[in-house]
């Protein structure tokens, strides 16, 4: 069984170097189905286990509705990823954490690629990894793209997250009370409305559904196959 891996991040923060580092010729484009946008996608083989990598366009948000941010958007929830991957330019980090905190909120299959190590060692810049991890809860890992055994550290822990259960875990933003107790309230009625799908973060759906968001509700009710009352 192939193990699929997502790339994702802002625009020029490496994701395409790392996608050919690790997939060298092993590549094919395509365009995404009805859409002009381009993917790429690749194979790579690692401890005997078989990864598929798609290189998903960049984006700073995926939250608003360009077509990049559905693609990739739509990817994460109901692309049935074993990981996703996000990487994140090292010289700006801070602007940089909006897309994985969005990302954070609906999975905790990722792992954090803090790139470009190599220029925030020039601007004096130090980041502490462990820390990172510590506060968000994942693997976080540094890599310079264009040096490949960099990306050793990267495989490593991608292999670890895919290996390891699922679990119910989310990374729980903490709204304000009144925000909370709605959600609550939303996320009982949504957990009704489910079947077996493996799509099972109910809070991040809740959200979604308190927020009123038409487009991200749609996809939901489309890539899922219920309908929400619109009473
Ligand atoms: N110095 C340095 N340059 C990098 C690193 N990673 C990527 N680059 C360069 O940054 C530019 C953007 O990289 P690219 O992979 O196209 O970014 P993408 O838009 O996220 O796919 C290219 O010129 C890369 O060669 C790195 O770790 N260090
Ligand atoms: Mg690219």
């Amino acid at each position: 069984m192939i193990t699929l891996l997502l790339l994702l991040g802002n625009p020029n923060v490496g994701k395409s170097t790392i996608f050919n580092s690790l997939t060298g010729l092993h590549q094919h484009t395509g365009n995404w189905p009805g859409k002009t946008i381009s993917n790429a996608a690749g194979t790579a083989k690692f401890k005997g286990k078989d990864f598929l990598f798609v290189d998903i366009p960049g984006t700073y948000s995926i939250m608003s509705n360009s077509q990049e941010e559905e693609i990739a958007r739509d990817y994460i929830c109901f692309g049935n990823p074993d990981c996703t991957v996000v990487v994140v330019d090292s010289t700006c980090l801070e602007r940089n954490l909006n897309l994985v905190y969005q990302i954070l909120e609906i999975t905790n299959k990722v792992v954090l690629c803090v790139n470009l190590l190599d220029e925030a060692k020039k601007k004096g810049i130090e980041i502490d990894l462990d820390k990172l991890s510590f506060k968000l809860g994942i693997p976080v890992v540094g890599t310079i793209a264009r040096k490949k055994k960099t990306l050793n550290n990267l495989m490593n822990s991608i292999y670890d997250v895919c290996s390891s259960a699922i679990s119910d875990d989310y990374l729980h933003i903490d709204y304000p009370d009144t925000i909370n107790s709605a959600i609550n309230i939303i996320e009982d009625s949504v957990k009704v409305c489910f079947n077996n799908h493996y799509f099972k973060n109910y809070r991040w759906i809740a959200l979604k559904l308190l927020e009123g968001n038409d487009k991200i509700i749609s996809s939901i009710e489309n890539n899922l196959n219920i309908t929400f009352s619109r009473k």
